[in-house]
């Protein structure tokens, strides 16, 4: 297990200046819950703020590291100018509202963007000061997006990964920040990016595209020389905790008494005292029940507890007094002397009392305007064990991408949310274990353990060292050397080669690529060469290639290896079904959009639809090709047709034919008397080079990730190296 760097803004303790020395309390927080293993088990380390804004006495000072080294956590101080600036500034005062998608919170002038790119600078001082090679950093969260960018520069074959607790907005809207480029090119530096569901993902990915102008494969962009992986992992809680303090007899008791004879229903909201959770409008919409259903004064109880939050933010200062004014105005309205509609806690729960709370609600209203994932719906399907109880859940929170079974509220509409809250409370007992049922399974099996595991497996996998060498250095020397060695031990030549952008350069349009009279001499050449099977394997159609190489004695393999014909024959033979129906609706989108997107052409080949747009505008393309992306594949989900990006050229094909299925199975002798030699230019070329032998050599032609061991500058390298295959065949023939 590789030590883990853990890098949040927060260490996940809470640190009290006493006489002498400081007190050091654990934080017992969703995030520290779930990494406490890996941190533990890996020998890891935990690198971020302490909290403490005051000097600390040399004393205090001393007794604090000791402890935190104990603890293994490792303190980046911060001044307290840092913290206003830098944490309330910057992070809470604009990142915070603008990822919320709330831009009336985010000051006309923000001024601490130097504050946010200094702290971000000593976080990646005081990681490099620790890391080691062979170590996974793992950074946390929107106050640390320029970390990854800076360790990258610092640290090059670091491996890092990146995730994002809070929503990643809507390209339109990130757009706005003035420092969006170096916001982007920061999180870019990791080498796995994480987020809690698909549409922030999207979001990324369109901002990356229309900001930074670069192609975005659904899940990996590529970087020169690097590769950067998308992910989705929505987080977990701790839910066996949950389940097991809610089954605590002292917390079953303490449920029971909160719900007394059961006559007053219990509707329940928790949540930090922040202006995205919804609270007021939550009011407004129990305010609303409570008009248009009488009959429910008195029956009904509202507890909201909400822990103060962010005190230090002038709009938080203010939002508590909205929130005040409304359970006062509301109980004004409303309440009896018998009765208060509003119970209103303005302070954190222990977690007993939390979870009693949980379990003696009717209803829980979870209605931010916008949440990253939130938590509080999960723990609440967890400690219910008694499989009762009806989650209503906000449109906006992340958790509702993966909690469908919950009610879902739009809390932006006050009359709708008021109804839906009078229908959660009048459901009755068989639909509210019917969906809470699913909720619980989902809850136990992806808790916080599976996320934290998901996302580190995940981690590894795309940044280990097996995939550190799919960015090879070797070159064409090194290449031509073990081509020579190869060819002189073996008397059999395996050729697999790529068509455009690697025999002949990329041209304006797919007709102009046409083979020059130098290329086919080579390609003969190498034909006639003796115990040589030269396969050109291409996204080409046949007739493309039948028309410019069909009278050469060599092997064709079209449209990405779905159609082969060997030497001299006319029956081309294909690799699967031919099925149909997603044609005519697949071939509609490319007109429209075809029709919308100057300089861009569809090719219809035989089986699969290519879509190329080299000749349109950078950014319009790259554009269009991501939206276009999106839409086929919901419109293709239940189909056996798969999208391949390939180099500006979207194309749309059956499943599972790729260029990897042209490698002819060969016996163990065969194989250890065959000089095999791959070369390709993009993504399609990887699956062929997936599919080979171990000790085939594969080139790669121009920059981008690969699996190929070397790499080759130009098409015209490429004819060199193929030129040298060529003229070891006559030499050898003359000998
Ligand atoms: P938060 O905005 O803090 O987290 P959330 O996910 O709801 O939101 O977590 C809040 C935590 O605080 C919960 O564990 C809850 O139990 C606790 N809490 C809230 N009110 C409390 C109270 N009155 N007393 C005691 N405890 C209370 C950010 C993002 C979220 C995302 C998480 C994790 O904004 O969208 O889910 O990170 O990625």
């Amino acid at each position: 297990m590789s030590r883990l760097l853990i890098v949040a803004n927060r260490l996940p303790v809470s640190v009290r200046p006493v006489e002498g020395g400081v007190e050091v309390g654990r934080s017992l927080g969703g995030l520290a819950t779930g990494l406490s293993r890996p941190h533990e088990q890996s020998g890891g380390l935990w690198i971020g703020w302490p909290g403490t804004e005051e000097e600390l006495t040399p004393e205090q000072q001393s007794d604090l590291d000791r402890k935190l080294a104990e603890l293994r956590l490792v303190a980046v101080p911060l001044t307290g100018d840092q913290v206003t600036r830098y944490y309330e500034g910057y992070s809470n005062g604009v990142l915070w509202p603008l990822f919320h998608y709330l831009l009336d919170q985010v000051p006309l002038q923000a001024r601490d963007w130097d504050a946010y790119v200094e702290v971000n600078e000593l976080f990646a001082d005081a990681v490099a000061e620790q890391y080691r090679p062979g170590d996974l950093v793992w950074v946390h969260d929107y106050q640390l997006l320029l970390l990854p960018g800076l360790l990258r520069r610092r640290l090059p074959e670091a491996r890092i990964g990146f995730f994002l607790h809070i929503p990643f907005p809507s390209e339109e809207l990130f757009r706005t920040l003035p420092a969006r480029k170096r916001l982007l090119e920061g999180m870019l530096g990791a080498d796995l990016v994480g987020f809690h569901t698909p549409t922030y993902l999207r979001h990324f990915a369109t901002a990356l595209t229309d900001i930074l102008g670069l192609t975005v494969d659904i899940d990996r962009v590529q970087l020169p020389g690097r590769e950067v992986r998308l992910g989705v992992f929505p987080m977990g809680i701790d839910a066996a905790a949950f389940q097991g303090l809610a089954q605590d007899p002292a917390v079953e008791a303490e449920a029971a008494a909160l719900r007394g004879d059961g006559s007053v229903r219990i509707l329940v909201g928790v949540d930090r005292l922040d202006y995205t959770k919804g609270i007021p409008r939550r009011l407004l919409a129990y305010e609303r029940m409570l008009e248009t259903h009488p009959e429910l004064r008195e029956k009904v109880r509202l507890v909201q507890v909400a822990v103060p939050s962010r005190t230090g933010v002038g709009a938080y200062q203010d939002f508590r007094s909205l929130v005040d004014g409304l359970v006062g105005r509301i109980n004004g309205v409303f309440g009896t002397p018998r009765w208060v509609p509003v119970h209103y806690i303005f302070r954190g729960l222990s977690a007993p009392d939390l979870v009693a709370l949980y379990r003696a609600a009717d209803v829980m209203l979870v209605t931010p305007l916008r949440d990253g994932m939130n938590l509080v719906a999960k723990e609440f399907v967890a400690s219910r064990p008694d499989g009762d109880g009806v989650l209503v859940l906000s449109e906006f929170a992340g958790a509702s991408w993966e909690l469908p079974e919950a009610l879902p509220v739009n809390p932006y509409d006050t009359d709708a949310t008021a109804e839906i809250f009078f229908r959660a409370l009048t459901m009755e007992p068989d639909e509210r274990r019917a969906r809470l049922g699913p909720l619980r399974q989902r809850v136990a099996t992806f808790d916080v353990h599976s996320w934290v595991t998901s996302f580190l497996d995940q981690l590894e996998r795309v940044s280990g060292p097996s995939v550190r060498v799919l960015s090879p250095t070797a070159g064409e020397g090194a290449l031509r050397e073990e081509l020579t060695r190869a060819l002189e031990q073996n008397d059999e030549l395996l050729l697999l080669l790529d068509y455009d952008g690697t025999l002949v350069p990329f041209t304006a349009t797919p007709e102009l690529a046409r083979p020059d009279a130098a290329l086919v001499g080579l390609l003969r050449s190498l034909a006639a060469r003796p115990d040589t099977e030269v396969h050109i394997v291409s996204g080409r159609s046949r007739e493309a290639l039948e028309q410019w190489v069909g009278s050469l004695p060599i092997w064709l393999h079209a449209e990405h290896g779905f159609w082969s014909r060997p030497p001299g024959q006319a029956e081309w033979t294909p690799a699967a079904d031919i099925h149909g129906t997603w044609r005519e609706p697949v071939l509609e989108i490319l007109r429209d959009i075809t029709a919308r997107t100057p300089g861009t052409l569809i090719e219809v080949k035989a089986v699969a639809i290519a879509w190329h747009y080299r000749l349109a505008d950078l950014e319009t393309g790259a554009r269009r090709a991501n939206e276009l992306r999106i839409h086929l594949n919901q419109l293709l989900s239940n189909q056996p047709v798969e999208i391949l990006a390939g180099n500006r050229v979207l194309e749309i094909r059956p499943y599972g034919v790729h260029k990897g299925r042209i490698v002819p199975p060969m016996s163990a002798e065969r194989e250890a008397r065959t000089t095999i030699l791959a070369i390709g230019d993009d993504r399609t070329d990887e699956d062929l080079f997936a599919s080979l032998p171990p000790t085939a050599i594969s080139a790669r032609v121009g920059p981008g990730a690969t699996r190929a061991r070397f790499r080759l500058e130009s098409t015209a390298a490429v004819r060199g190296v193929l030129q040298m295959v060529a003229d070891t065949g006559v030499r050898a023939d003359l000998a």
